[in-house]
């Protein structure tokens, strides 16, 4: 069948009209809408009965049979043709217009049904300008590592995760019967009553899907939120199980993301950026100092929560330690959030949360349903110095996806140049301010060395 035989009479009226003569093209097809004259339509549904005397556009002995892809409502009719035939059916009598049939995009890149309360991306006055950041990259090429209590499985992190590793030890608070290996699915940290030093049982957070989903949750795919850089990938590590973690497993798990060599395990390319939603009080110890310098070392940042105790960020650690970028919490309006650590041991603040009456002044992002054990994706609230901290695990992930060769200090630097005045009080300190993503990838940008290696 030759694309000028057969229904639909529209296409009967195209052929008979081609005169163009048709030159000889690489053969590769794209869909096209053809208009015609309304009156030449008419003319074809007249002269039904003549297919035998038409001549075709294409060159080709027997073109494929599914050239023809449907008709418009508004009466365009949808063919598959090589850009010479489209060329010659365009300059052809009775054809009005031929377009491509091309791919349409969400307006703006946004649909996800959650978008609009993600207030602490962009509401103009406490948002962090995700979207004028997203000009300039999504994060394409950067990679970044959280430790945290695992991952579960969840639409948002179709296509956006690397292969992570359980770092947990010990079996009984891995609750996966046996100690690392390479599965960091979050087995749930629910808790019972006399566990942990607390009376009160308590449902599993699937905190660390929290915190995953608000660094790379993907755009565009209808459901739920959208990540601080989604075109970054994640490597979910475990790190905390029932009552938390050993700070031996989150030291060699930083080294483990940073590139570096753990006995056992098979070692990885260093992540752009570590996020660590996780503290203990006192001093920066030697474990946690050593593995945060190794990973700086070979490019690493580190980016860790100021922590939820409304003391000094310097009393608690890996806040304290040195080269850390570390993060307080905003509330709702911009000012510092009640719960939040502050003073000199803060680096930046980013939304956090209020933590108050209404948890849509709260941080959405992706978690599970289970109470206990995984059941399904949802969506949940939650405030913490720990929804701040990864906003800037990813914005660190847009500058290193704007300039692979940023370094770790320059890293720091730019965060702190870039960031806003804090829109509320924050009389007791919230460091350089308020991140501020647009500026800041602006800047690194800008700042860019050029010509890059390899370019
Ligand atoms: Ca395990
Ligand atoms: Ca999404």
């Amino acid at each position: 069948m030759s694309k000028c035989s057969g229904s639909p009479l529209a296409v009967v009226a195209l052929c008979l009209s081609v005169s163009t003569p048709v030159v000889a093209s690489d053969g590769t097809t794209t869909r096209y809408i053809v208009h015609f004259e309304d009156v030449l339509v008419e003319k074809a549904m007249a002269d039904e009965a003549a297919p035998a005397t038409m001549s075709r556009p294409s060159p080709s002995p027997s073109p494929s049979p599914s050239w023809h892809r449907g008709r418009l409502a508004t009466g365009g009719e949808v063919m598959e043709l090589t850009a010479a035939e489209a060329d010659a059916v365009a300059a052809s009598a009775g054809v009005v217009a031929v377009e491509e049939d091309r791919m349409v995009t969400p307006a703006g890149g946004i649909v996800d049904s959650l978008w609009r309360r993600q207030w602490y991306m962009h509401d103009p006055k406490v948002g962090i300008d995700a979207t004028v950041a997203w000009v300039d990259t999504r994060g394409d090429g950067a990679v970044v590592a959280v430790l945290d209590t695992g991952i579960t499985a969840h639409p948002e992190f179709d296509g956006q995760l690397l292969p992570g590793y359980d770092f947990i030890t010990d079996a009984q608070g891995a609750r996966d019967g046996d100690a690392r290996d390479a599965d960091p699915t979050d087995e749930g940290d629910w808790t019972e009553p006399g566990d942990c030093g607390s009376s009160r049982s308590e449902p599993s957070t699937w905190h660390g899907t929290h915190v995953a989903g608000i660094v790379v949750a993907r755009a565009g795919n209808v459901q739920g939120i959208v990540g601080v850089a989604p075109e970054a990938k994640l490597v979910p590590v475990r790190v905390m199980g029932h009552c938390g973690g050993r700070l031996s497993d989150v030291a060699d798990a930083i080294v483990w993301a940073s590139g570096g060599e753990v006995a056992g395990i098979p070692s990885r390319p260093p992540v752009d950026v570590i996020n660590l939603s996780l503290r203990l009080h006192g001093a920066c110890g030697v474990a946690m100092r050593r593995a945060i310098e190794q990973a700086r070392s070979r490019g690493t940042a580190v980016v860790a929560a100021a922590g939820n105790d409304s003391i000094l960020a310097s009393t608690v650690s890996p806040a304290n330690c040195p080269g850390v970028i570390s993060v307080a919490a905003l509330n709702r309006d911009g000012g510092m959030a009640w719960y939040s650590n502050y003073g000199d041991g803060v680096t930046v603040a980013a939304p956090g949360g209020s933590l108050g009456q209404f948890g849509s002044d709260d941080i959405v992002s992706s978690v599970d349903a289970g109470a206990r054990t995984r059941q399904r994706p949802i969506f949940k609230y939650y405030a913490g110095t720990s929804m701040a901290a990864p906003q800037v695990a990813g914005l660190v992930a847009l500058m290193r996806s704007a300039d692979p060769l940023i370094g770790v200090d320059e890293i720091t630097t730019q965060l702190v140049d870039n960031a806003r005045p804090l829109p509320g009080p924050c009389p007791k300190g919230c460091g350089a301010g308020l991140i501020d993503a647009g500026a800041t990838v602006d800047a690194v940008v800008e700042d860019r060395v050029l010509p890059r290696p390899g370019t």
